[in-house]
Parts: structure tokens; C-alpha cells; sequence
């Protein structure tokens, strides 16, 4: 068979999707409709063709832009089941979702609206499609430490349902060490570990760096830049850390560069997945999609995709009984 075949039939986890950067622009198109929100564009079609972007601020601000248009706890339902039914479509079987709450608390929209409706929307996908799916909650970076932990608070009754923090939105100025002591908390309470450390960013080392020895992170999302220092290199294969990475930005913002990056991570033998990251802002490039655009770019043989696939198995947060229904 072909090798698109192969991808299609092979079981997928997705470790690295934002649930707000699901988005896609059919749906804002009702969600506007519905919440009597005025839109620039008039037309799936038009709202599209607007997303250009060159940089992780200019991506920020069309992802920010789409946010505001979820309101209701119905909102975030549509939006996290119109994930889950996609992606269970192409046989990811697993998925672990971030999510932005300081972006709708900000808004005026309580913890619970978002919370809720997301968690209903895995239960109802679970019991539709068999898509067994996950919430790890972000806190936005370029926001202050007091309304990471004040967010980490108002999470508390929900942390049954939140399997662990990662770290996200803007980067630059904005460190891991920012967030020594909203991090401690989560890792105090039993919850999971990530952090994003974007592609080239300004102290990009640093950053990597206090990720891996400073805040205990067990993941790094992206992290492309860990292949400039050898000694960090060293410590993430160490400490087994699994770098999620997203061939749809990283096009963006280090055009042609995909192969050898992602050469650079396998033959360094750092444990990397492949995952969609923002997919209804980017070209709607869901699991399969983009594990087609890595393989091409790289040349991946079936069995490093086979390994690419079951390192996303092997690393989800899950029990292993349950991760031996998958493997
Ligand atoms: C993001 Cl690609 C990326 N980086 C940082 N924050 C984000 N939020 C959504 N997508
Ligand atoms: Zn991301």
C-alpha cells in the first residue's frame, strides 16, 4: 500500500492541540451568528483567506481575535466535539488538548462556562466516536504570575477533569522561572507537566533550560532549539523528555527548514510526536495531515512513523492498562 494509506490507518495520539486554535471558520461563522457578534468578513471563504501570519505575535493576535467569539458553555462544546469528531476520523484514538481559561476569565466568562462545556463535549465524543481525549490548562505567559495562580485557584474543584499545566501564548520576556510557583502548586497537587518553548524566541536556551532542570517540566513543546547546545541535548535525553512538535507553524516561521530539523531531533535520538498545534488556523492541517507534511518533508520511513506514533502512546498521561489497549 501507499504510504498516505499507511498514515491513514495508523492510530494516532495527539499530544500538542490547542482547543481555542480548533477554531475552524465554519464555526466561528455561527458562533457569531448566534451571539449576535459582528464579524469583518462575510464568508467562511473571506475569514480564511485573512490568515496570514509571520510570527508568533502575529498569530497570537488572529488566535485572540477568534476567542472572543466563545461566549456560551454550548460554545465550548461545539468547539472541543467538532474537534474530537475530526480528529476521530482519522483514527487518533487519544488526544490531549490545552486550554486558555485566562483568555475568556479576563473576558468576564466564569472558569465553570469553559470547564463545563469542554467536559461535556469529551464525554459525549468518548461515548460517539470512542475518542478518549484529555484537558491540560495553560497559562498565558504574558500574563502576570498572580493571574496564573489566582486561574490555578478558581481549577481546583475542576482537577479531576485537568490532567496537567503546560505554558503558552507569548514567550519572549516572559520565562518558565515566571511561573516557579504556579508550577510547584500543580506539581504539589499531582498534576502533569509541559511547557511551550517556541521556536526561536529570544532566550530561547535559557528557557529550554529552566524548563528541563528548574521546573521539572516532562515535556517540551516545540523546543526545536534545544539542537543549538549539546549540553541540553544531553540533559533532555537524560530526563526522557518528549518534544511535541508541530511541522504547521514551524513551516511558517522557519520556512524550508523542516527536514533538517526534524532529522536534527531523530539522529540527536531525542523522543519526538508530531502533533497540529492551531490546525483551524492552519489550513485546517488536522493528525493526519500533518504527519503526511512531516513524512514528505523528511523522508520518514514507516517505521519512524511507526516509533513517531507510539512515542505519543507511550508519553500520554495516561495509566498503563489503558496505554496497553493502544500499543
Ligand atoms: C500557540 Cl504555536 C503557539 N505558541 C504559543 N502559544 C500558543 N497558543 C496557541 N498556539
Ligand atoms: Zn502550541
Amino acid at each position: 500500500g501507499s504510504i498516505a494509506a499507511f498514515i491513514d490507518a495508523l492510530p494516532k495520539a495527539e499530544l500538542h492541540v490547542h482547543l481555542e486554535g480548533t477554531l475552524e471558520a465554519s464555526l466561528k461563522m455561527e458562533l457569531a451568528h448566534r451571539n449576535d457578534h459582528p464579524l469583518k468578513d462575510s464568508s467562511a471563504e473571506a475569514i480564511r483567506a485573512g490568515y496570514t501570519y509571520h510570527d508568533l505575535l502575529s498569530f497570537l493576535n488572529l488566535y485572540y481575535e477568534g476567542v472572543e467569539l466563545l461566549r456560551t458553555e454550548q460554545d465550548f462544546y461545539d468547539l472541543c466535539y467538532q474537534y474530537l469528531r475530526k480528529v476521530a476520523s482519522q483514527n487518533v484514538l487519544y488526544a490531549e488538548m490545552f486550554f486558555d481559561p485566562q483568555l475568556h476569565t479576563r473576558r468576564g466568562i466564569p472558569f465553570a462556562t469553559v470547564i463545563t462545556g469542554i467536559t461535556r463535549a469529551r464525554k459525549a465524543a468518548e461515548r460517539d466516536f470512542g475518542i478518549r481525549s484529555q484537558l491540560i490548562m495553560c497559562f498565558v505567559r504574558e500574563m502576570s504570575a498572580e493571574s496564573a495562580d489566582e486561574t490555578f485557584t478558581q481549577a481546583l474543584p475542576y482537577l479531576d477533569d485537568i490532567i496537567g499545566v503546560g505554558l503558552d501564548s507569548y514567550e519572549t520576556g516572559n520565562p518558565p522561572a515566571k511561573f516557579a510557583h504556579v508550577f510547584a502548586r500543580a506539581r504539589a497537587a499531582g498534576l502533569h507537566v509541559t511547557m511551550h518553548c517556541d521556536l526561536d524566541q529570544e532566550n530561547t536556551h535559557e528557557h529550554i533550560r529552566q524548563a528541563l532542570d528548574d521546573l521539572a517540566s516532562e515535556r517540551i513543546d516545540h523546543g526545536l532549539n534545544v539542537l543549538d547546545r549539546p549540553e541540553l541535548v544531553a540533559r533532555a535525553r537524560e530526563r526522557d523528555i518528549v518534544f511535541t512538535i508541530c511541522p504547521s507553524p514551524n513551516d511558517v516561521i522557519r520556512p524550508g527548514c523542516g527536514r533538517r530539523d526534524l532529522r536534527g531531533m531523530l539522529d540527536a535520538g531525542l523522543r519526538i510526536t508530531i502533533n497540529s498545534d492551531d490546525p483551524g488556523y492552519m489550513n485546517s492541517a488536522y493528525m493526519t495531515e500533518c504527519l503526511r507534511s512531516a513524512q514528505q518533508t523528511a523522508d520518514l520511513t514507516r517505521a519512524e512513523l511507526l516509533a513517531i506514533s507510539r512515542n505519543a502512546f507511550d508519553s500520554a498521561w495516561i495509566p498503563d492498562a489503558e496505554r496497553r489497549q493502544y500499543l
